[in-house]
């Protein structure tokens, strides 16, 4: 099984993270899926990570990756979850699209952020993040871990690796020590942003 992946892309790393976490023997293949390199476009035309080559499939976007390994290895499932838990999952991961929407969006024009387009962002980023830290989801010695906790922290992590503490993003303390706290797992630590 081999997985495109890109050091920064949040939606390749909430894969990473996941095969690493479930102990599936895999090979990464790091690329810039700007650079639309010619086993990436076979693979996945969109030419966008993560994309998860199987066999003589392949498997895009990360949601739809995830679903798959939860039933090709039931043995090694993520617990079920709540309808809250759900929803604040989809909630982090929704802030993921507008946090990249801005990243790319920056690729068309250098004031993108400060664009209409880039400013809608930026507000659903500072709402979304006071609403999640609210709620932040707990990680201690008894916790196992769940897909909420990979999401929340992929967000938190690119976030402050695009933006650090620019002066809009809100404070997300209680999202941060999460952060502090599951970096500490090698899935997490390996996966790290970075340029
Ligand atoms: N919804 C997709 C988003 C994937 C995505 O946009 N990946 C970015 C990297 S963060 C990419 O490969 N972009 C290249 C492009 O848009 O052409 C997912 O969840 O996997």
């Amino acid at each position: 099984m081999k997985l495109f992946v890109s050091s920064t892309s949040p939606f390749a790393r909430i894969v990473r993270i996941l095969l690493q976490e479930k102990h599936i023997a895999h090979e990464q293949l790091m690329v810039d899926p700007w650079a639309c390199p010619p086993a990436l476009i076979e693979a996945n035309p969109a030419c966008k990570v993560p994309t998860l080559v199987t066999g003589d499939l392949s498997i895009s976007n990360s949601l739809f990756i995830a679903q798959y390994l939860e039933s090709a290895y039931p043995d090694r499932a993520l617990p079920p979850v709540t309808a809250a838990e759900l929803a604040q999952t989809a909630l982090a991961f929704e802030l993921i699209e507008a946090f990249a929407s801005i990243i790319i969006g920056r690729r068309s024009r250098d004031d993108f952020d400060v664009s209409p387009v880039g400013l809608r962002r930026r507000e659903t980023l500072i709402e979304g993040l006071q609403r999640l830290n609210s709620t932040a989801p707990v990680f201690d010695n008894d916790s196992t871990l769940r897909m909420v906790h990979i999401v929340v922290v992929v967000l938190v992590d690119a976030l402050r690796f695009r933006f650090g503490d620019a002066e809009w993003v809100p404070d997300i303390a209680r999202l941060d020590a999460l952060a502090r706290r599951l970096n500490q797992r090698p899935a997490f630590l390996t996966t790290r942003p970075l340029l």
